[in-house]
């Protein structure tokens, strides 16, 4: 027997305000997209050492570029695809109506916010990179500003969270529809992983950058930006492992293996992804060793649910693969629908996943982090995860949603097809040549193309230029998925609505023992909290009070 994985299989027709939420997080985040990854192709160029730095009226150096790229490809692109498309999921998923009054509060704090932070960054006050480490100080308009793009998530996740209500109290003893399961997982994780950033922005930060408090504390804003800013890698994931549970399956032609499974997975993430921030944090003084074990040993344990999406989603693909006549041990790989643009974006997503997660291990582990630490390895290993796992499914997505949305046929599938497969060629060459040229000690966040040193180290010339070609292909590749999504939205063929691409489970949901615990969010939170208490209530209780001691440097 398979069970479709929403509350009822009839479509639902989106609300008016809905819709209207939906495409402008999802276009507003691709417009963000384009200008990040502009700043984007001066860093890749800037490792083949072609120096851009004054090719751009009124930009000021390199930290001010890498900051637009750090910003709005990481935290404002991310964070509007996930509440536009979350959104859809949890509405889909319960066949209900979200809060208006709420959407249209994110949908606000998230432009703002978004205005307020590029206000600081393109009037070069705010040079501070994505991770806006102290004693670097920007402009309050750029703290302020991503402290409402966080709020614009968590005015999103109420909504969410209302509809569950809501439906909960309609549907006693009925299972969560796992589509809109796994979205509210999602935002169950985050609202608890972004609680540090909030402490470290509104606490820390902005009282600091308006001179209410004179010094900063470096040591604990990074513990509760990190304590943020591991999660937040899995805030980035999570909607698109939404996708590939969810809809990849159906677009494959297969089903996806396990309700129950897949839950388990979510539950994973809720609880193993924030107590894992020191990971980022080995070189750090300051914290005792014990933490970052405990932080190293959580992290191969979130790993796990990683390997358990690669096991579900492969068995799907192989499901359809088969169906489509694929034979043997691989053979049916070759025969998944490789057609659909936005199946192959995403399966050529995951295969860059495989690499990014493998570089993931390397840099968990203590004694290899040391290697790897602060070069251009970690750029290498992040443009293989959210660079390729998270933006290439991002495209992929599109090829439907867009279409979805606008009651379009997708314009041009042949070079949709063709985009996909430009960006996948471009990363692997960009990471590639940043992995390499981190293992022979390239850094990263250095300006290349003008450090007198990068001339006298030939090992770190090839790299440097795979970079830069990588980066000049991949640029061209966005830059053709803009052109299709435009052409889409505007002179796609007009067809009728049609629904998502949900997938149906082969072993469905168990209306009675254990399995009803999964959907009871409280336990789950509470073992997250204990993890957290555990992993950073003593370096906490130690610490405490803040040594607000360091004066603020504008140096860029
Ligand atoms: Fe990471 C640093 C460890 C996942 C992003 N990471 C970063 C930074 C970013 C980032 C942005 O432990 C830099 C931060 C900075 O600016 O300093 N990361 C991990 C580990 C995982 C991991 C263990 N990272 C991610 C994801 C990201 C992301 C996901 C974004 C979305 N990362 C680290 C560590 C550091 C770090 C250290 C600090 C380094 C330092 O020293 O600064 C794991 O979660 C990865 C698990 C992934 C897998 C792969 C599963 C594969 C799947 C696809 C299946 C394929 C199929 C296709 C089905 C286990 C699901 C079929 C294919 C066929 C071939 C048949």
């Amino acid at each position: 027997m398979s069970t479709p994985i929403v509350s009822s299989p009839q479509a639902y027709e989106l609300a008016a305000n809905e819709r209207s939420f939906v495409k402008w997080n999802i276009y507003f985040g691709f417009a963000v997209l384009s200008v990040g990854v502009l700043h984007g192709l001066r860093q890749a160029l800037n490792y083949a050492g072609v120096d851009t730095m004054n090719s751009i009226p009124g930009m000021h150096g390199y930290y001010q570029g890498l900051t637009v790229h750090g910003v709005f490809n990481a935290l404002v692109l991310t964070s509007a695809f996930a509440n536009g498309f979350m959104a859809l999921t949890t509405a889909r998923g319960f066949n209900r109506k979200l809060n208006p009054a709420l959407l249209q509060a994110a949908l606000w704090t998230l432009l703002l916010g978004s205005v307020m932070a590029s206000y600081a960054i393109f009037s070069n006050q705010a040079s501070v990179l994505y991770t806006f480490y102290p004693p670097l100080q920007a402009h309050w308009t750029f703290y302020l500003g991503l402290a409402l793009v966080v709020i614009s998530t968590w005015l999103t996740s109420f909504a969410l969270f209302a509809a569950h209500y809501g439906w909960r109290r309609e549907h006693p003893g009925e299972r969560i529809p796992l589509l809109a399961y796994m979205s509210l997982v999602t935002y169950w994780m985050w609202d608890i992983a972004s609680l540090g950033i909030a402490i470290e922005v509104v606490v820390l930060l902005l009282p600091w950058s308006l001179g209410l408090i004179h010094g900063s504390d470096p040591l604990l804003s990074r513990t509760l930006f990190w304590y943020t800013g591991h999660p937040i890698v899995y805030f980035w994931l999570l909607p698109v492992y939404v996708s590939w549970y969810g809809m990849v399956p159906k677009q494959a032609g297969g089903k996806l293996f396990s309700d129950p499974l897949t839950r388990v997975a979510f539950l994973m993430f809720l609880c193993l992804s924030i107590p894992v921030g020191f990971h980022h944090q080995f070189s750090d003084p300051g914290i005792s060793p014990t933490f970052k074990f405990i932080a190293a040993a959580l992290t191969f344990g979130v790993f796990f649910p990683s390997l358990m999406t690669a096991f579900s989603v492969m068995y799907a693909l192989e499901i359809g693969g088969r169906k489509n006549g694929g034979s043997g041990l691989i053979g049916w790989f070759f025969k998944i629908p490789w057609r659909d643009p936005s199946l192959s974006a995403q399966v050529l997503a995951m295969i860059g996943f495989l690499l990014g997660g493998a570089t993931g291990l390397i840099n968990a582990s203590y004694s290899i982090n040391q290697v790897v630490h602060n070069t251009a390895f970690i750029p290498g290993h992040f443009h293989l995860t959210v660079g390729t796992a998270v933006v290439l499914s991002y495209m992929g997505i599109a090829y439907w949603l867009v279409p979805y949305l606008q009651d379009r046929t997708l314009w041009s599938p042949g070079l949709a097809r063709l985009q996909g497969w430009l960006y996948f060629v471009g990363v692997m060459f960009l990471s590639h040549g940043l992995m390499s040229g981190g293992l022979r000690g390239m850094p990263r966040r250095t300006m290349m193309a003008r450090a007198a040193y990068a001339k006298f180290e030939p090992s770190w010339h090839v790299p440097g230029l795979m970079t830069g070609f990588g980066g000049i292909v991949m640029f061209i590749a966005v830059m053709l998925f803009f052109l299709i999504i435009i052409m889409t939205a505007f002179f796609g063929e007009k067809r009728a609505a049609e629904d998502l691409p949900l997938t149906e489970t082969i072993r469905p949901p168990d209306n009675r023992g254990w399995q009803i615990g999964l959907d009871n969010f409280g336990y789950w939170i509470a073992i997250t909290v204990a993890l957290i208490v555990m992993a950073y209530g003593p370096f906490i209780v130690t610490y405490m009070p803040p040594k607000l001691t360091s004066p603020g440097f504008q140096a860029f």
